[in-house]
């Protein structure tokens, strides 16, 4: 897939070059990733493969290119916008949509868990009829459609993190509900190519689609980690886990990452690791990325690594700079929430949280038109528990707390032994809510749009997670918990169980060794009470927590709220010999070795 090129003067196309294979290729097998990893031999794609999403005339057209002078090739590629035609281009389209389909395979009959498509032409712009930026087959587009097919898989979610829109993918998908297309783009209100109308937050899916199709439109330039952090928090992962996918498939341009010529974004590629982990536990694991754009040549071979280095399961780097997302991207968020509210339960109460504080009245409105199949189950504490105690834990530096890093060695570390007693005094609290019943679907948002941005922006050095007797979680909620948070503190994470715990064990310790949590399902409509008081939490924290925030105009009448800052308030002292656990898992990342004493 390296051997075609540009062979005339086109200042659109010059970025589009075989070194970007090369050098991504060249630094896996630096790292050593290379070595660590399966490789599957590729393919051609099929005629048949190519007409799942093709039509056949365009196809018949592109089969001629391998025989055209170059004065014909230049006359084929202008009827198209920005791309060229080479005589290998069609071989190499083949191979490219080949790969996909190779990879779909090995991780559809379990040879591999998840993996990585290094291909050339991308294929996300090209359409059914049409070549298009750089694209000649579309290659996710087809690896969908196949995966359905050859698979009977019901529901596929394309995640395209590349910084232009996937048009193809759109128009493919379009009236799909079968497939549900996620992508953020440079927009700049329709200024930057392919400057499409539809490419903006009010692009929904149509028809059985509706809903099924969500865009996130950049309007500014120089997007950061915090921007794309917060897009999945607020969007992609509750809607991805209400969709509830039996596989991912990953448009992996890295175009969206710092340096790049086209996206002029400011994204660290570490965040590709992020981006990666937080998808990982959907779809039992079943994880395919397919390289789309990316065109500097020194932050995309980084990006490459950092995805292919948290598919093989290594803890992801510190984010660096999440200060929040900024204005522009707030209000994308905000529009793209609210477009999206009448299709995704996850969503429903998008953009009301500003009047949910005083208007009472206003939110019972809300509350009574929403409907929601849960059945609710005697002596389920739902939400509200789970909710207290996310919040307990956070009050109390019991979830995320700050180590010095000689904290194990020092035994009079009175803030470790502060944290240690808070813990206690959480577990006893847990303790007594004997038989609690936690709602999935409420939990999750609670994780996705609470607890994840959070820990990100509190960047703790350790995530130590608690469980207890009825804590009222099934095991794949925990795992879920558990594999999420794996995201923070690089992974370091340590998990504390009683006795009679014994049956999570086994799951507890295959979330940690990196196992893909299994899939909660299709998630209902959460308790009304539940989404209102996560809704009312999260608007009164996002004054000091700038990840939870999900609109611009949000008032900052919480802002003496003492929860936040009182973050080692607690008075007891108690030794760690006090505990009783019969059960600790500790997990250090790979680079820290040693720690033996721990
Ligand atoms: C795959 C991809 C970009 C095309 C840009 C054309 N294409 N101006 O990143
Ligand atoms: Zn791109």
């Amino acid at each position: 897939m390296t051997k075609y090129k540009l062979l005339w003067v086109d200042p659109v196309c010059k970025i589009e070059v075989p070194e970007r294979l090369t050098v991504s290729h060249e630094a896996l097998i630096k790292t050593g990733l290379a070595d660590r990893c399966i490789s599957v031999p590729v393919r051609e794609a099929t005629d048949a493969d190519i007409l799942l999403v093709h039509s056949e005339e365009y196809l018949e057209a592109v089969k001629k290119t391998p025989y055209m002078t170059l004065e014909d090739l230049q006359e084929f590629t202008l009827q198209y916008g920005d791309v060229y035609f080479h005589p290998n281009i069609y071989h190499c389209a083949k191979l490219a949509a080949g790969a996909a389909l190779q990879l779909v395979d090995s991780v559809m009959t379990g040879k591999v868990r998840n993996g990585m498509a290094l291909v050339r032409p991308p294929g996300h712009h090209s359409m059914r009829s049409a070549a298009s930026g750089f694209c000649v087959f579309n290659n996710v587009a087809i690896a969908a459609q196949y995966a359905k097919q050859q698979y009977g898989v019901k529901r596929v979610l394309i995640v395209d993190w590349d910084v232009h829109h996937g048009q193809g993918v759109q128009y493919c998908f379009e009236d799909d509900p079968s497939v549900l297309y996620f992508s953020w783009h440079r927009y700049e209100h329709q200024k930057f190519w392919p400057q499409l109308k539809e490419s903006d937050y009010n692009s929904v899916g149509k028809e059985k689609g509706a809903g099924f199709n969500i865009n996130v439109p950049w309007n500014k330039v120089g997007m950061k980690n915090s921007d794309y952090l917060s897009v999945f928090c607020h969007i992609l992962l509750p809607v991805a886990y209400e969709f509830s996918p039996d596989l991912v498939l990953v448009c992996a341009g890295f175009d969206s990452a710092i340096g790049d010529p086209e996206g002029e974004m400011c994204a660290s590629p570490d965040i590709f690791a992020h981006l990666t982990h937080l998808l990982m536990n959907l779809a039992g694991g079943k994880l395919c990325a397919v390289l789309e754009g990316g065109y500097n040549l020194t932050s995309l071979p980084q990006s490459v690594c950092q995805t292919v280095q948290t598919l093989l399961g290594d803890p992801a780097p510190r984010p660096a700079n999440l200060d929040g997302p900024c204005e522009s991207a707030l209000e994308s968020l905000h529009c793209v929430r609210s477009a999206h509210r009448q299709y995704w339960s996850c969503l429903k109460h998008a953009g009301i949280t500003s009047t949910f504080t005083h208007t009472h009245t206003h939110t019972h409105t809300h509350t009574h038109t929403h409907t929601h199949t849960h059945t609710p189950q005697c002596n389920s504490l739902s939400l509200k528990g789970s909710l207290l105690l996310l919040l307990l834990l956070f009050k109390n530096v019991c979830f995320f707390f700050k180590i010095r890093k000689n904290f194990l060695k020092d035994a009079d570390d009175s803030d470790a032994l502060t944290s240690l007693s808070s813990l206690i005094a959480l577990v006893e609290k847990m303790e007594r809510n004997e038989c609690a019943v936690i709602d999935v679907s409420g939990f999750a948002q609670a994780v996705l749009g609470l607890l994840l941005p959070l820990g990100y922006e509190y960047d703790p050095s350790l995530v130590l997670l608690a469980r207890t007797p009825d804590s009222g979680l099934c095991d794949s909620v925990w795992q879920q918990l558990t594999g999420l948070l794996q995201g923070i503190a690089q992974g370091h994470t340590l998990v504390l169980m009683q006795e009679a715990e014994t049956s999570c064990v086994g799951p507890t310790a295959s979330s940690l060794f990196g196992d893909a949590a299994p899939s909660l399902g299709k998630l209902h409509a959460p308790l009304p009470e539940d989404v209102e008081a996560l809704e009312r939490l999260r608007h009164r924290l996002q004054v000091d927590w700038k990840l939870l925030q999900t609109t611009g105009e949000f008032t900052t009448e919480a802002s003496h709220n003492n929860i936040t800052h009182n973050v080692t308030s607690t008075e007891f002292k108690i030794h760690l010999y006090y505990i009783n656990w019969n059960f600790c898992l500790l997990k250090t990342a790979p680079e820290t070795g040693g720690g033996d004493e721990h």
